[in-house]
């Protein structure tokens, strides 16, 4: 049987990578809710139930296990979609908050997600449970301009770049070393990122920041919940992937193969 994975748009494929890196014999069907992106900014009621639609779409193709590769959709919608189906082991992501603040020798850490990602109970949750006891101060940031950019598969003239720029800024005026990448759209701008922190060290204008994403940790949930459950495919299944988007506009696979092709090598 399948894995499922599910994101508003594109985002998920830097998830799916690294499953597929752990999990090369699984098959996975991808779901983008290209119809509806971006969620960041839409109600809580409507990501939930957007959420459930697409996890009831992926149960009904009979996946073993569906992993919500969408920190906004899983803030709000995760709980109810395993309330719905308690027979499907259903695995969502939250920003990576607790390697960062481990790792933090300023206490003080970023988190870069949507709106709904940053209010959501997951989140507050790790801030409260992790950061507070170790005094780490936690910088929220989020910025409309970078969830459409990869959706577009990152032209290089975009708003978007002006934005990560000012957030380097941000950065070093607060002295922050580790800069989580809460939206799984992300990971697909860590080379940028890393490349601009270097050239702004080298000018001193700048201290390291580590950038951290769930991806592999979300690999490695997904391969252990499958071994307990005995359910590993055994050998290569058929076939690899099935891609599906809700709105099928015709930049979508354009800009998926661009993202995969051009990015991926580059998502550590
Ligand atoms: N990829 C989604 C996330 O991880 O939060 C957000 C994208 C969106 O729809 N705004």
């Amino acid at each position: 049987a399948p894995i499922g994975v599910f994101d508003s748009g594109l985002g998920g494929l830097s998830v799916l990578t690294h499953l597929q890196r752990r999990l090369p014999f699984e098959r996975y069907i991808y779901l983008a809710d290209t119809l509806h992106v971006p969620y960041g900014s839409r109600s809580e009621v409507q990501i939930r139930e957007l959420t459930l639609q697409a996890v009831d779409w992926l149960h009904s193709q009979g996946c073993k296990l569906i992993v919500i590769a969408c920190n906004s959709a899983s803030a709000h919608g995760l709980q109810a979609a395993r309330r719905q189906y308690p027979q499907v082991p259903i695995v969502g992501l939250v920003p990576a908050l607790k390697p960062a603040v481990m790792q933090s020798a300023t206490k003080q850490v970023a988190v870069l997600a949507t709106p709904a990602t940053l209010h959501g109970y997951l989140l507050n949750e790790v801030i409260e449970q992790v950061a507070k006891p170790q005094q780490v101060t936690v910088h929220k940031y989020s910025f409309n301009s970078l969830v459409p950019w990869v959706e577009l598969g990152m032209p290089s003239h975009h708003p978007a770049v002006t934005d990560l720029d000012h957030l380097l800024s941000e950065l070093q005026a607060k002295k922050v070393d580790q800069l989580v990448l809460g939206c799984t759209h992300f990971p697909f701008f860590k080379a940028y990122l890393a490349q601009r922190i270097d050239e702004l060290m080298t000018h001193q204008a700048m201290g390291q920041v580590a950038l951290i994403d769930s991806g592999d940790a979300i690999a490695k949930r997904v391969h252990d919940l499958l071994e307990q459950a005995n359910q590993l495919a055994s050998h290569k299944e058929r076939p690899r992937l099935q891609f599906y988007a809700t709105a099928s506009l015709p930049t979508t696979e354009q800009a998926a193969t661009r993202l995969l092709q051009r990015f991926l090598p580059e998502l550590g």
